[in-house]
């Protein structure tokens, strides 16, 4: 029998080393189905019970693998439902590739029946972006997407009509040559030009006070970033894509920067005069130095990106690790150890603040007591999600990362709902290793229906929902930002933990500080996919390394404007700042 044109995608998928593929099948992918379903002992078919997920966990198997994350969807609504799984790819810097299928290829554009152009829809989220004209045509452009996703590090696109799926042979076109189509990868700047390298060095020699701001793109290089710290003297702080860049235990890192970074990182980077960033476009720039108060050296993979957030001298195009590893020894050691000494010290009693705050017996619980309790009993090897929220500043803060963790969320696109989808990929990605989702009750509730898909794949996942009945990050903008009273906030409470049985998985709930940790050992214990609900105080802001008098002010002011639960709330925030003075 000879290949339906479906085959042929799916196979030159198969050189391209995919093995796995998120999606949902529709009538506009049937073809597609066939061909997953024919070699399913090849290449793994994960159903989704949202397209959406389909996608966030096609991101996801690309950040916890570094492989080409694929997602499958259907025409029109199915095509649609991806997006922001993909945006949440894009922008994260992720390779993807989305297939979707159209309705009869002479039906297109007549009004038909799910007549969405999908290609045109996603002009915007991809850096390859193609609709299929024919069988002889797969080939060729299955190769190219695959090339473009992994080089580009973004989105491809292949837009499939359905009756064009189940084409045998087809017959190539006179110019068409089979078999040109190569699947070799190639990585583009490996390393910068020696003068930027010796141009970098001397900026960094001369700098006294230096901080290291690193991110994603040094995930792979912490023993070059600690060898850096040590050499330079110079604290590393960490964008949160890039938290597990460097352990939280490291002597040299002072963590997070940003409204969810630490005080020491914020302080080093107000008292710096040398900036090297490392594989970061860390977003905030009023948390970087002003321009002109520090020298400025880059690294980064893309040239691009190079000067993005800070006026830098010298910029080193290249990957981190191989550019480091080039760098050093050019770097003379900085004998004048004070500034990565103080950053020290205030790490000693930053980390002392975080223990307090989690070590509060207060009911309603405080967040941070799950997130640190959580973060004691994780295993060398977790993998934790986490969703966008004032859960975010729970996970930044109090789990402290270790080395061989691995950890994210949806980053720059800081989407909700991500974290249970990321959490099923990381566990089908990696069977043997623990995989956590940290999420909040709002991002939760969107996708939660993916408990299923744990149950269903026997994913021993572990999904510990923070509840505190409310979109809680907006609710505290809303206030501190603007001055506002919370409006449209507050959840309808859901009992999760009754939900998580209602799909076949365990569910159970803390509501005792008292009983956090043991619940959680119980928990990370039980076999199977397991939801913890643990309910918190809703009251708990998400400080700010140092709060600023206009958003005191904001607050007292959203007070006065009649903000519904102001007692509590100022009794909580009041509570808190006197618990951290005494
Ligand atoms: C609710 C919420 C709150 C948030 N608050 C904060 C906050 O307070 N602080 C914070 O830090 N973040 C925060 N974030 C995340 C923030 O939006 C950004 O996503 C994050 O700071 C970016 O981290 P990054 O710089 O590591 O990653 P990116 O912005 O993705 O940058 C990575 C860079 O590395 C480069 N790169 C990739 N690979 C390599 C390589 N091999 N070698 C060299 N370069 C490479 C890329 O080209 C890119 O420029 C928040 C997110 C959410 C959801
Ligand atoms: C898809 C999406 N919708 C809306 C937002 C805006 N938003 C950011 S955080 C947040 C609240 C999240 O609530 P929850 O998951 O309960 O976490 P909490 O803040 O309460 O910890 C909202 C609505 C978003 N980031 N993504
Ligand atoms: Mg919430």
């Amino acid at each position: 029998m000879s290949r339906t044109a479906a085959d042929i995608l799916i196979e030159t998928l198969q050189i391209w080393g995919v093995d796995t593929i998120f999606g949902l099948p529709g009538d506009g992918i049937n073809g597609i189905m066939e061909a997953l379903r024919t070699r399913q002992d090849k290449i793994r078919f994960i159903q989704v019970r949202h397209e959406e997920s389909a996608a966030f966990m096609a991101c996801a198997y690309a950040k916890y693998t570094g492989k080409l994350g694929v997602c499958l969807a259907t025409s029109g609504p199915g095509g649609i439902h991806l997006l922001n799984g993909l945006y949440d790819a894009k922008l994260d810097g992720q390779p993807v590739l989305a297939i979707t299928g159209h309705h009869y290829h002479d039906l297109i554009d007549t009004f038909a029946q799910q007549d969405v152009d999908l290609d045109r829809v996603f002009e915007d989220v991809a850096v390859y972006n193609t609709r299929v004209m024919g069988a002889a045509h797969v080939e060729n452009v299955a190769h190219l997407a695959c090339r473009a996703a992994l080089s580009y590090r973004g989105v491809a696109h292949i837009n499939f009509p359905v009756d064009l799926q189940e084409q045998e042979g087809g017959e190539p076109s006179p110019r068409n040559k089979a078999g040109r189509e190569s699947s070799v990868t190639t990585r583009r700047a490996g390393l910068p030009a020696e003068e930027e390298l010796f141009r970098a060095a001397e900026v960094l020699n001369a700098g006294r006070k230096i901080v290291i701001l690193a991110g994603r793109g040094a995930l792979h290089a912490t023993d070059e970033l600690e060898s850096l710290a040590e050499k330079l003297g110079a604290p590393i702080v960490k964008a949160l894509l890039g938290k597990a860049a460097v352990p939280d235990d490291s002597p040299y890192t002072t963590g997070g920067i940003g409204l969810l970074g630490t005080r020491p990182s914020q302080e080093a980077m107000e008292e710096c005069d040398t900036l090297l960033m490392v594989g970061t476009s860390f977003p905030y720039m009023e948390f970087l130095p002003k321009p002109g108060d520090a020298r400025g050296v880059q690294i980064d993979l893309d040239p691009l990106r190079i000067g993005l957030r800070y006026p830098v001298e010298v910029g080193l195009v290249g990957d981190t690790k191989a550019t480091l590893q080039k760098l050093l020894p050019l770097l003379v050691r900085n004998e004048d150890r004070r500034f990565l000494e103080k950053a020290q010290e205030s790490m000693r009693d930053w980390w002392k603040l975080m223990k307090e705050r989690a070590s509060r017996t207060d009911k309603p619980m405080k967040p941070q007591v799950v997130a640190w309790e959580l973060g004691e009993r994780l295993s060398p090897d977790a993998i934790i999600s986490c969703d966008s929220g004032t859960i975010a500043t729970w996970f930044a803060r109090q789990i402290r990362i270790k080395r061989g963790q691995m950890c994210s969320l949806s980053g720059t696109l800081a989407s909700m709902a991500n974290g249970l989808p990321y959490t099923i990929a990381a566990q089908i990605a990696h069977p043997d290793r623990q995989c956590v989702a940290f999420v909040g009750d709002g991002g939760f509730s969107m996708l939660m229906a993916e408990l299923s898909t744990a149950v269903k794949y026997k994913l021993p996942i572990k999904v510990i929902v923070v509840k505190n009945n409310s979109l809680g990050m907006i609710k505290w903008e809303q206030m501190v930002f603007l001055g506002n009273p919370e409006y449209g906030c507050e959840l309808e409470p859901i009992d999760f933990a009754a939900v998580a049985r209602a799909f076949g998985a365990t569910g159970l709930t803390i509501e005792d500080p008292a009983d956090c940790g043991a619940i959680l050992d119980q928990a990370l214990a039980t076999p199977g996919p397991v939801l913890v609900e643990a309910v918190v105080d809703p009251f708990e802001p998400p400080m700010p390394p140092k709060t600023t008098a206009r958003q005191a002010a904001k607050l007292a002011e959203s007070l006065a404007k009649g903000e519904p639960n102001r007692g509590k709330i100022a009794l909580t925030v009041l509570e808190d700042k006197v618990k951290e003075m005494v």
